[in-house]
């Protein structure tokens, strides 16, 4: 590992080659992404590779560029039909990627492919199971707090309204490079620290949700062009981290995840504008997998639908 300054803040910038193969955990051939166990070969410690190939750029000039470096290998000829390997030039060739390290067991079982289940939380289970489980289950907010406090990602930062109230901050979520717009993926975290999740919203939070909405819509406006129709933005529920998140990405884009339960911006809003209780009384559906610890919480309250 070197140690680099980013804007004035000491990062770590690993290399890979202190890293051995342990396990894939899961792959995803369709959306050209495969998430590897490693282990650090001086430390020991385990790490989670996740790489995740870019989509191409619409770009006319972009194209052109690599199209007069890009090599050709030929596999099959038959009358006018080729069939060819194509080698990009090193530049265009960049997989995204994003490494946990050093990653604790909750994050190998986060990414190992498991059975996955439904289940239908309500407003009681949340009570008795879900909150008193959430430290146990979801994982710790440092990243989310040193992000809010400025002492990472700070040149990443698309966005920030600091009101303590209705305030929250834009950046791209770990899983996207910031440029390509095809593949847009933002998160505003707000900067209230008291929503553990979409489940915890009421009527008094609708001006925090219409803030995050209309100054997203200009901001990706302004930003990237995209209009307010073609973006979506969501909550995850359940969330892997209890503090208010808004998922932000280009609707072309089949986000990872896109398998668990979402609640769109929107409707959160209508909800709780018509119910203001909404989701202190709501059932909301959630997808479990084998292993969490908070589907074992519901397995022996035998809240799992499994006879
Ligand atoms: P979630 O709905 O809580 O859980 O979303 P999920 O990961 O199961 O979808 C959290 C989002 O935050 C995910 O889309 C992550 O990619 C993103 N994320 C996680 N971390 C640790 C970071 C980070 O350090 N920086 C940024 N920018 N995004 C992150």
């Amino acid at each position: 590992m070197t140690t680099i300054k980013v804007n004035g803040e000491v990062n770590i910038q690993p290399n890979l080659a202190e890293f051995e193969f342990k396990e894939v955990l899961s792959s995803d051939p369709s959306r050209k992404a495969v998430f590897l166990l490693l282990n650090n070969k001086t430390t020991g410690k385990a790490a989670i590779l996740v790489a995740d190939k870019n989509p191409f750029v619409e770009d006319g000039s972009v194209i052109n560029e690599w199209i007069k470096d890009a090599k050709l290998r030929n596999l099959a000829q038959n009358d006018i039909y080729g069939s060819y390997e194509l080698l990009m030039p090193e530049k265009f060739n960049a997989v995204k990627s994003s490494l946990i390290y050093p990653a604790t067991d909750k994050h190998i079982l986060k990414y190992r492919r498991r059975e996955v289940y439904m289940i239908y939380e309500t407003a009681d289970d949340y009570k008795s199971i879900t909150k008193p489980s959430i430290k146990e289950s979801l994982f710790n907010l440092d990243w989310v707090y040193n992000f809010l406090d400025h002492k990472a990602e700070t040149d990443r930062i698309v966005f920030d309204d600091p009101d303590p109230n209705i305030g929250f901050m834009l950046a791209p979520d770990l899983k996207w490079n910031g440029v390509d717009v095809d593949n847009l993926y933002l998160q505003a975290i707000v900067v209230r620290r008291d929503i553990m999740s979409v489940r915890e919203l009421t009527g008094e939070h609708i001006p925090l949700l219409e803030n995050v909405r209309k100054q997203v819509r200009r901001v990706v406006k302004e930003k990237y062009g995209l209009n307010p129709n073609q973006i979506k933005m969501y909550f995850h529920y359940q969330p892997s981290y209890p503090h208010l998140h808004i998922h932000v990405i280009n609707i072309k884009y089949e986000a990872p995840g896109a398998g668990m339960t979402c609640i769109f911006l929107d409707e959160a809003i209508d909800n709780l504008k018509i119910w203001p209780d909404f989701y202190q009384r709501a059932t909301l559906p959630f997808v479990g997998k084998e292993g969490d610890v908070l589907l074992n919480k519901f397995r022996e309250a035998k809240r799992l639908n499994e006879e």
